[in-house]
């Protein structure tokens, strides 16, 4: 029984969906097809990039924030990514705790995407399982992704609007992740109220935002949260679709969306590419020949290389 995914992921079966990630995840033969027959139904979705430190509550909130969507009749679906872990286990399990509620709701569907140890393609990978949820006919799309290194900056580049969840009592840490947050954050969620010194932080990121904001024809709101309790989230909302709102209106959405296009050709052309010249480097036999040669040390990677190249580009 070959079931075509597409045609029964167009349909809305979500066994399909699942296989279509799982396609898109494990670089199978047929990922190219079925994103390219996937790429016409989308564009409709809205992505909601929520990033921030390792426990800071972006599952919990996640989870509120889906529901509160859910109530507006809009169906959702969740990626949840976990750098850390080289398994799709441990963490994500927590994650699965921590959005129970969701997980018997049929408007909403969750996927884990584990980065096996290397962050390599990842944020390729997201953009696509965002597709296919997408062309699935999701009204709302989450991207929770640990931490704000140059991979998260990478992955959250898939979303429409970004939140950045920090909590108090963070310390220098702060400091050290200031750069990335003023640089992806459109909307600021300060996370787990309830504790000591979340005024302080509200403080501290409002200056870091004024003196980063003379030319910002945005500024990021922030919020405090109390996401296991359900507080602050109807706010958070309204933040999220006002930034949406002044992204539509000011065509910032339209150049985003622009220049992700523009990326992803660049991004597939050279996975192509680099896939092509890697099976020919291997079914020739030259693969073997080159270490051959560098074991006698009549060569080097950086010369085998540029020999390669100059020979595929003739
Ligand atoms: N005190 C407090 N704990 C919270 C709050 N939000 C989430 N938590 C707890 O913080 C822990 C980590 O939450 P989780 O959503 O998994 O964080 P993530 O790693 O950012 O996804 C869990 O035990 C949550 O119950 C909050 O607002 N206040
Ligand atoms: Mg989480």
């Amino acid at each position: 029984m070959a079931m075509d995914i597409v045609e029964e992921l167009l349909k809305g079966n979500v066994l399909a969906l699942s296989r279509a990630i799982t396609a898109i995840e494990n670089e199978y033969d047929n990922a190219s097809e079925i994103m390219a027959k996937l790429y016409p139904h989308t564009g409709h979705a809205f992505v909601l990039g929520i990033t921030g430190p390792p426990g800071a509550g972006k599952s919990t909130l996640t989870d509120k924030l889906a529901k509160a969507y859910r109530a507006q009749g809009k169906t959702v679906g969740i990626i949840a990514i976990d750098p850390t872990s080289p398994f799709t286990g441990g963490a994500i399990l927590g994650d699965r705790i921590r959005m129970n509620s969701l997980t018997l709701d049929d408007g909403v569907f969750i996927r884990s995407m584990g980065t096996r140890g290397s962050l390599g393609g990842l944020s390729h990978k997201t953009a696509d399982a965002v597709k296919a949820m997408d062309a699935f006919g999701k009204d709302v799309i989450f991207v929770e992704t640990v931490g704000v290194g140059q991979s998260e900056v990478d992955i959250v580049k898939a979303a429409d609007t970004t939140m950045v969840v920090l909590i108090p009592g963070m310390g220098d840490d702060i400091q050290a992740i200031k750069a990335g947050i003023l640089e992806i954050g459109d909307v600021f969620t300060i996370n787990k109220a309830d504790h000591e010194g979340a005024d302080k932080l509200v403080r501290e990121m409002n200056m870091m935002l004024d003196l980063n904001g003379m030319m910002m024809d945005w500024r990021p709101p922030i919020q405090k949260v109390i996401a296991n309790q359900g507080e602050g989230i109807k706010e958070t909302i309204e933040n999220v679709t006002n930034h949406f709102k002044h992204i539509e209106a000011n065509g910032v959405l339209a150049e985003r969306r622009t220049k992700r296009t523009r990326n992803e050709i660049l991004d597939v052309l050279n996975t192509s590419i680099g896939k092509h010249i890697t099976k020919n480097l291997v079914a020739t036999g030259d693969l073997d020949k080159y270490v051959e040669q560098i074991k006698n040390h009549e060569t080097d990677p950086y010369t085998v290389v540029a020999s390669v190249m100059k020979k595929m580009l003739k």
